[in-house]
């Protein structure tokens, strides 16, 4: 069976020490980071979700399918490189408030310091007045926020009107995303920007600051 087919497997029955195995050997036989993420991590939380929500799995299942996926992406992260150069600019990244899911978060975070930008990654469940510090401490460019819940998507619009109320000087911008999260909604929020995905997240940051 094909490596990237047996991860995805692997992910669905949440085998964490299996996944970060599977990952390395991939990597090995020179399998790209596209494939293993497109091909296994993706697919294998999809189906993980899909069952939860038919109640067929329960939040065990989605635990360890999680962790499963955060030990492969452990094994990638190496791979999206790391700027020597002076940064393109500084991002401020979390989950919002209310909401512990990271794996896209922390994607996000892995492809945009990879494509040279200091990354001050906040973690989860983050509340407002710690973006608006670290922006301010940090000299962000931009604040990333994620969520992957509607509950904690419908929580955006305040926090951004905090962070905005909070800036005078330096007007960082703020980008949204998340699964929960379209461009419709990001603009009726008033977000700077939105971005379905991480790769298109860091052309989004990029765009942002005007870096071609
Ligand atoms: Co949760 N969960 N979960 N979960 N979970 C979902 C999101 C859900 C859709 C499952 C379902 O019912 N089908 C559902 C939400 C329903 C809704 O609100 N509409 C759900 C639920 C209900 C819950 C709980 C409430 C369950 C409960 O307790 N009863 C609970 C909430 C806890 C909380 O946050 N307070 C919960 C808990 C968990 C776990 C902890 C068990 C675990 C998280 C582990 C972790 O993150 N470390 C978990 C998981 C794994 C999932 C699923 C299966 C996978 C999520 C994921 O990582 N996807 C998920 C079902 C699904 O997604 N199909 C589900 C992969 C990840 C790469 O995608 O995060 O969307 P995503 O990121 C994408 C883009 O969105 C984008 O880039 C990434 C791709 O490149 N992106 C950005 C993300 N952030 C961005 C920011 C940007 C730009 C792009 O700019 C700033």
């Amino acid at each position: 069976m094909d490596i990237t087919r047996r991860i995805y497997k692997k992910v669905i029955t949440g085998s964490i020490d299996d996944v970060k195995r599977l990952t390395e050997k991939a990597i090995a036989q020179n399998v790209s980071v596209e494939k293993i993420m497109n091909e296994g991590f993706m697919p294998g939380l999809e189906i993980v979700g899909d069952k939860f929500a038919a109640g067929e799995f329960f939040l065990p299942e989605m635990i360890v399918a999680g962790m499963a996926v955060s030990a492969g992406l452990q094994v990638l992260k190496p791979l999206f490189g790391k700027y020597n150069v002076k940064p393109k600019g500084v991002i401020v990244a979390g989950t919002v408030v209310g909401d512990i899911h990271d794996i896209g978060k922390n994607l996000v975070c892995m492809m945009c310091e990879g494509s040279g930008f200091k990354v001050i990654d906040l973690g989860t469940d983050v509340p407002v007045g710690k973006f608006i510090d670290a922006a301010k401490t940090n000299g962000a460019d931009v604040i990333a926020i994620s969520a992957l819940l509607s509950t904690t998507r419908a929580s955006m619009e305040g926090i951004i009107q905090r962070i905005r109320a909070s800036e005078r000087s330096h007007r960082v911008k703020i980008m949204v995303g998340g699964a929960p999260v379209t461009q419709e909604f990001a603009d009726s929020i008033g977000a700077d920007g939105y971005a379905p995905d991480a790769g298109l997240a860091v052309k989004k940051a990029k765009e942002l600051l005007g870096i071609v």
